[in-house]
């Protein structure tokens, strides 16, 4: 019964199953994949969705009269099988005219170049029915001091987003943006390198209200944060357009394992997060299935990805409904934490004698909070124990 269907919502990257294997030291070991294969069997495998970078559907390069030949098959698979594309991208990190960034390039030509390419891909991601475009910045940063002035980067890097977000607002789009962050690789560090970072870059643009974030499971953890607590706080700021879920095992190379590998405790906090927060949006999958798979092993590799996560649900909703737990966030506090510290404002507080010169810090210092007994309940559930 942890088989996916469309209403799960569901959706994967073609450059995910599509991923030849090519890494920084050896060749590809899988050939490459025709979108419209990819297309058919993440169908058949419960996905409700997939999305695109434009290179990868359509070859950097191709003629006008080719691109339109690649839309056109890839249309007819969406109509035949009933996928949709929630999310759309742009490739501004594989060819070399990228190597030193596109929207904040020191070269100003690679940066008019860079919106250009990235303005056409927007028109082709509406046609398509997409309402999220991510943005991420992997070649936007530096390896050496001088080479970037950061503070000018960011300039340009807001320059660019205020010209996306007038293009659609003129357009009439109903499209918004989502910045996906990254502390390193390929750069050797990359601007705007966490969803918090992110977060306080959008609120200087000019329409803060188009741009959110698409926050990595393992990106997050490669900078040795808390993914959930960051995806917390993008839900907090009404910021969470759209997210990328995958695995990863500390602090090292991105690693892009299948969702459930990796940290699996903290996949299991986001999964009750996010259902418990009620994110309408997709559950989007960007993993690479490793090199060391044949085909049959990337579908093994994307279908796990969605088993892992209805697996999580259940075990979220099962420990979520436990009396024994509900009984034991009480005792942990959680509802006096929903509480307002001076619902009796700041007059009340500054009367109330016992919130200061009546109160004994000896006392509430040796009052326990109980959350040894709440995690073991959770790890309970998450194990399958209870
Ligand atoms: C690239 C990167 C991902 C981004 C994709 C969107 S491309 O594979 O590693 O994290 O989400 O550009
Ligand atoms: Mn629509
Ligand atoms: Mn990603
Ligand atoms: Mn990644």
């Amino acid at each position: 019964h942890f088989t996916p269907t469309p209403e799960d919502k569901f959706s994967f990257g073609l450059w995910t199953v599509g991923w030849q294997g090519r890494d920084p030291f050896g060749d590809a070991t899988r050939a490459a994949l025709d979108p419209v294969e990819s297309v058919r069997r993440l169908a058949e495998l419960g996905a409700y969705g997939v999305t695109f970078h434009d290179d990868d559907l359509i070859p950097f390069g191709s003629s006008d009269t080719e691109r339109e030949s690649h839309i056109k098959r890839f249309r007819q698979v969406l109509d035949a099988t009933g996928l949709v594309v929630p999310m759309a991208t742009t490739n501004l990190f594989t060819h070399p005219v990228f190597k030193d960034g596109a929207f904040t390039a020191n070269d100003r030509d690679v940066r008019r170049y860079a919106l250009r390419k990235t303005l056409r891909n927007i028109d082709l991601a509406v046609e398509l029915g997409a309402h999220t475009y991510v943005a991420w910045g992997g070649r936007e940063g530096a390896e050496s001091g001088a080479a970037k002035d950061v503070r000018v980067a960011l300039d340009r890097m807001k320059e660019a987003f205020d010209l996306l977000g007038e293009y659609v607002a003129e357009q009439g789009y109903d499209l918004r943006f989502a910045v996906e962050p990254k502390p390193n690789e390929p750069r050797g560090d990359i601007l705007l390198p966490t969803v918090g970072h992110a977060l306080a870059f959008i609120e200087r643009l000019e329409r803060p209200e188009l741009v959110g974030v698409n926050p990595e499971t393992g990106h997050e953890q490669m900078a040795g944060l808390n993914f959930t607590h960051g995806i917390a706080q993008a839900l907090w700021a009404g910021k969470l357009f759209h997210i990328d879920l995958n695995g990863q095992s500390g602090i090292k190379y991105d690693q892009d394992l299948r969702f459930g590998s990796g940290n699996l405790r903290d996949a299991f906090w986001l999964v009750d997060l996010l259902e418990s927060a009620g994110y309408a949006g997709p559950r989007h999958f960007d993993f690479k299935p490793p090199r060391t798979e044949d085909m049959a092993g990337v579908w093994a590799s994307a279908a796990g990805n969605m088993r892992n996560y209805l697996i999580l649900k259940a075990r979220s909703a099962a420990f979520r409904a436990d009396p024994e737990v509900r009984e034991a966030l009480r005792a942990a506090r959680l509802d006096d934490l929903a509480r307002p510290t001076a619902e009796d404002g700041l007059a009340g507080l500054l009367a109330d004698r016992s919130a200061f010169e009546d109160f004994d810090a000896e006392e509430a210092g040796e009052r326990g909070m109980a959350f040894e007994h709440l995690d073991q309940l959770a790890l309970d559930h998450l194990l399958g124990a209870r």
